[in-house]
């Protein structure tokens, strides 16, 4: 019987979201504002991706979603924040996410920041109390300035400029791919995951993160408002560095296709408990939101 990716996104998707009820703070507890902003933005109806790649990083080694469940709600945090702070007026400046308008929209500029932040530092908490000192430093640093933020920052510093493929490979390794690697791998760390097997997943992730990428720009140029959730079209009005501008659409999803396949050969040696990671690259690449 082939696997059910279905069924296995939906069990997963349904542990995550309770996890991320239990773990938020009540809307009405004070400061009630933030608490009802965090909870907008996050229960506004992501795919949860982050999140399902720690636990099947964890059960690729043989762990459970039990252990890692904490921590994959900490990088849905992560992520949720980095959404927020990215829509504002003064980064992308979005009015759409997650088919809702943006977090700023709702709750004005100053609420939209600090929500982020208490997203970012509610993750922290987490790692702290159920992950372990060694994911917390994979999971600063992918998320820090050697990572997704340094990756933001050459984002927007490019914007509007001509840049080489090397710098494009730059920003979306770092702004997109540190991050879905390090779920990958802080779920196989927490299962205690041999060295082999630990490359064999940091590779994986390397790929099925700039594939994601990549696959998000092309999204952009052919994606509606109503499939994805934001506004299509906004790379190109705001001049942003995509794999599409630069190389074109059909290379472009070459390159993505390329990766993925590549993907799937790094996890090989790890046989069918690798099965979901395996499945959730082609998920990746067949997306349409
Ligand atoms: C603000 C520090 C800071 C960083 C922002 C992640 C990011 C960097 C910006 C978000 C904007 C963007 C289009 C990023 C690239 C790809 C991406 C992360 C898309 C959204 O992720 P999905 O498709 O979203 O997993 P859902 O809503 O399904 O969780």
């Amino acid at each position: 019987m082939s696997f059910d990716l279905d069924r296995y996104l939906a069990d997963r998707r349904r542990a995550v979201d309770e996890a991320l009820e239990r773990y938020l703070p009540a809307k009405d507890a004070p400061p009630a504002t933030v608490h009802e902003a965090m909870r907008y933005s996050v229960f506004a109806g992501g795919k949860r991706l982050r999140p399902i790649l720690v636990i099947a990083g964890a059960e690729a080694v043989g762990g459970t979603m039990e252990r890692v469940l904490p921590t994959a709600c900490a990088f849905e945090l992560i992520h949720t924040y980095s959404l927020i702070h990215d829509d504002l007026p003064a980064m992308d400046d979005d009015d759409y996410r997650r088919g809702r308008l943006t977090n700023h929209k709702v709750f004005g500029e100053a609420i939209a920041i600090l929500a982020g932040d208490a997203l970012l530092t509610l993750a922290f908490a987490l790692l702290a109390e159920h992950a372990s000192l060694e994911v917390m430093k994979e999971v600063s640093r992918a998320a820090g300035t050697f990572g997704m933020i340094g990756g933001q920052v050459a984002d927007i510093q490019s914007e509007g400029k001509s840049v080489d493929a090397e710098t494009l490979e730059y920003i979306h390794r770092h702004k997109t791919a540190a991050l879905i690697r390090c779920a990958l791998r802080s779920g196989a760390l927490l299962a205690g995951a041999a060295p082999s097997a630990l490359r064999a997943i940091s590779e994986a992730g390397s790929h099925l993160g700039l594939a994601f990428q990549i696959v998000d720009d092309i999204l952009d140029v052919e994606g509606s408002l109503e499939a994805l959730g934001k506004t299509a079209g906004s790379d190109r009005r705001k001049k942003k560095v995509t794999y599409p501008d630069h190389f074109g659409l059909e290379a472009s999803r070459l390159k993505a296709k390329s990766l993925i396949e590549d993907a799937k050969a790094a996890l090989a040696p790890l046989g069918p408990r690798a099965e979901p990671i395996w499945a959730l690259a082609d998920f990746i690449f067949q997306r349409k939101s």
